[in-house]
């Protein structure tokens, strides 16, 4: 469904009044406001090609209607989100769930769209029909050669077709790993799965990325071969300069400490990007911000800290993307409030005055580093992300605009009640 740009425009005459005046109450108390919306604007999400319908649980599904029937939907979808927030101008997609048929016409329509393709992801956690050889042990870990050689194979395929989407990362989640004692060689599981991402790392392009995703546990659930931080940034130390970590919130153990692990893999140069949502036991893939924004908070605080520290690019050095799964909420409204989280801990990060929070670590004043931080959390950004939607063409209040459109009431018009995207 497109919404015409005067639609924005006439929802958001409707609210201007109000928000100057929140935006002037906030800029009043704040030095580098211009420079904060000027940054919010630059920063964009990736939003994934395989959360745009309702996932569901092994307990259940339950479908939402209107779901996109193929990628072209998808891409209308992201397009949606894009010209509602303007932050959400990048599509992840994951093969073969998406694949692009015609790359050229595929590229086309995410252009009109003002979309571009982020990270590409492969899948072999899963058997295709008609595939040769089971994953049901594994993929590049596996003790048949036969099994890795394929599993290298469609990777390789997976970064072809993304270089003719012009992506320019591929990420590569493995499930592999065991679910009882005994099962697995540890050691030779990692250096099959090593000697097999380093052929897969061989095909790489010159300009491209590598994101080794780590998880803790599930679909196995006694071993994972890329189980943790520190497994991941051995691989991708071993594998080369392109090669990185990805963080996906929801793979840590309970209590770990995230923002810290961001903190390292930075440091070290080997953070490659995130994958967003939040959790509060397992892989939850909740909405970003729902369960705990402090959390998301202070890992932005470690993002700004560390990247300014190495002079990178906040937009553009590492991935931002977005990993959900939606079983009670739109999916196309949850990813909104996902985007808004983000672009709100971004946003708070930026106003942690640095050189206080240094001198009060000098002074271990603990009490007024904890001050300096909470200040900047406890601050209504809100008005000043809104302000960055307006200057871009975007919707003051996205969300408000999406149902006053009756969006979802019409794409169920158009694709039906009982659909079914391609995804989690
Ligand atoms: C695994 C994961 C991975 C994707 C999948 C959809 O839990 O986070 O990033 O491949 O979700
Ligand atoms: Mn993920």
């Amino acid at each position: 469904m497109l919404v015409e740009k005067y639609k924005i425009q006439e929802s958001n005459d409707g609210q201007l009044s109000a928000h100057k005046a929140k935006l002037s109450g906030l800029t009043g108390s704040i030095a580098n406001t211009e420079l904060i919306i000027e940054k919010l604007i630059a920063f964009q999400v990736a939003i994934p090609s395989w959360a745009l319908g309702a996932g569901g649980t092994r307990f259940g599904r339950f479908s939402i209607g209107g779901e996109p029937r193929n990628l072209e939907e998808k891409i209308e979808d992201v397009g949606l989100l894009q010209t509602l927030n303007q932050s959400s101008g990048a599509i992840s997609l994951h093969i073969p769930w998406d694949i692009p048929g015609n790359a050229t016409s595929i590229k086309a329509l995410a252009a009109q769209h003002g979309l571009r393709f982020d990270a590409v992801n492969s899948n072999t956690f899963q058997d295709q029909k008609g595939q040769e050889h089971s994953y049901k042990f594994g993929s590049l870990q596996h003790v048949d050669r036969a099994v890795r050689k394929q599993a290298i194979e469609h990777n390789i395929e997976v970064i072809k077709q993304g270089v003719a989407l012009g992506s320019a990362s591929l990420t590569v989640w493995l499930a592999d790993g065991s679910c009882f004692p005994g099962q697995l060689n540890f050691r030779k599981a990692f250096q099959y799965t090593l000697e097999s991402l380093k052929e897969i790392y061989a095909a790489l392009p010159d300009n491209w990325k590598i994101f080794v995703e780590y998880k803790a546990f599930e679909p196995n659930f006694y071993s994972t071969t890329v189980g943790d931080w520190g497994q991941s940034l051995l691989y991708a130390s071993k594998l080369g300069p392109k090669a990185y970590t990805l963080v996906d919130l929801g793979h840590h153990l309970p209590n770990a400490n995230i923002e810290q692990i961001v903190s390292l893999l930075l440091m070290e140069g080997k953070l490659g990007g995130f994958h967003f949502n939040d959790s509060k036991y397992g892989d939850d893939d909740l909405t970003v911000g729902s369960i705990n924004p402090y959390q998301l908070f202070l890992i932005f605080q470690e993002l700004v800290e560390g990247m300014d520290a190495k002079g990178m690019n906040h937009a553009t050095d590492l991935g931002w993307m977005i990993d959900a799964s939606h079983n009670v909420k739109d999916p196309l409204e949850d990813l909104l409030q996902s985007v808004e989280a983000i672009q709100l801990a971004y946003a708070q990060a930026l106003l942690v005055d640095a050189n206080a929070l240094d001198q009060a670590r000098q002074e271990n004043d603990t009490v007024k580093a904890q001050e300096i931080l909470q200040d900047a959390y406890r601050t209504d950004v809100r008005p000043l992300v809104a302000e960055a939607r307006l200057r871009a063409g975007g919707a003051l209040n996205p969300i408000a605009l999406y149902r006053s459109l009756k969006v979802r009431e019409n794409l169920i018009k158009e694709r039906g009640l009982v659909t079914v995207a391609t995804g989690l």
